[in-house]
């Protein structure tokens, strides 16, 4: 199976946009997670040298794809029928020009304003460069939409790699309160709602340490996407499942939600899944069965 190498899920946006490119298309990978706080990515890296950055996959045949770029033309070879780019020729022309674009730039917006899905600011003052990265942005999506008759959320029809590679963008938008205008934010909406986004998050919550080079000394405000609903870790069972969601293997650790216990094989499968249970849809499937099982 692919060896998908991932920085850390709260602050590591191009992790998240070659993360989205297998979980979207449910394309089968084994994460292997590079730590952000552990010295040098290059380093613990160095057994895929001369790769140095996350995302890394290294395909089956021995192939190591460390560019996201790469990767999704990668995928898009390997998996003809998955729809990656769109298969329309000239709305893929655009979803690839676009996800170009995003990958060699933008530049005052990146360093201005890193991913931290931990936390949203408020007083957040945009630089001149920043905001004309976020004009553009405006013209490019504009466009995409005109040209490709986008009814959907999406710029290109239905989700591309293209709106993966604009993911961490729409997070930077919305947790630095960024101006655009309203199409800009429906965009920005649709992903922080995307359920792949939001489960990317709920790892980012839950797993690893704050770190604090990504902190910026504005105010905090409330998260600006969709609140998870409310489950909280429990010392102990009976859960009312015997088999964990996420893995089938027989459960260990429990979590409350709706006022029942459920199991699951790890501490990180039942984190992950407290921190926005809606997220996770085979976990809402057992809540649903659970639930008819009770009327
Ligand atoms: N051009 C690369 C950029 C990847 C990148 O810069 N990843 C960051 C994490 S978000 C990284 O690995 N940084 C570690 C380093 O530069 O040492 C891509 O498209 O994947």
């Amino acid at each position: 199976m692919t060896q998908l190498y991932l920085g850390d899920y709260a602050y590591s946006s191009w992790s998240l946009r070659g993360w989205l490119l297998f979980d979207r298309w449910n394309i089968p990978f084994a994460t292997k997670m590079v730590d952000f706080n552990d010295g040098a990515v290059a380093d613990q890296m160095s057994a895929l040298a001369p790769a140095r950055t996350v995302p890394t996959a290294v395909f089956d045949d021995g192939a190591v794809v460390s560019e996201s770029l790469a990767i999704a033309e990668e995928l898009a070879s390997r998996h003809p029928g998955a729809g990656i780019w769109p298969t329309d020729p000239k709305a893929r022309a655009i979803a690839r020009t676009l996800a170009s674009e995003m990958h060699a730039g933008f530049t005052a917006l990146r360093s201005a304003c890193p991913m931290n899905l931990r936390c949203a600011y408020t007083g957040f003052e945009a630089s001149d460069g920043v905001q004309a990265d976020l004009r553009r942005l405006e013209t490019i999506w504009d466009h995409a939409r005109r040209a490709c008759a986008a009814e959907g959320p999406w710029l290109c029809g239905p989700y591309s790699a293209a709106d993966a590679f604009f993911a961490p963008v729409a997070t930077r938008i919305a947790t630095y309160g960024l101006s655009v205008g309203a199409a800009a934010r429906a965009y920005v909406d649709a992903h922080l709602a995307d359920p792949a986004f939001r489960r990317w998050r709920a790892m980012g919550l839950v797993h690893g340490d704050d770190l604090p080079w990504y902190a910026r000394p504005c105010e905090q405000t409330a998260w600006p996407g969709p609140a998870p609903r409310p489950a909280g870790a429990v010392d102990h069972g009976p859960a009312v499942n015997d088999s964990c969601p996420c893995s089938g293997r027989p459960v260990t650790h429990f979590l409350e939600f709706d006022g029942r216990i459920y199991g699951f094989c790890n501490a990180f499968c039942r984190d992950r899944t407290a921190a926005d249970p809606e997220a996770w849809p085979a976990f809402m499937a057992l809540v649903a069965d659970t639930g008819k099982a009770h009327r």
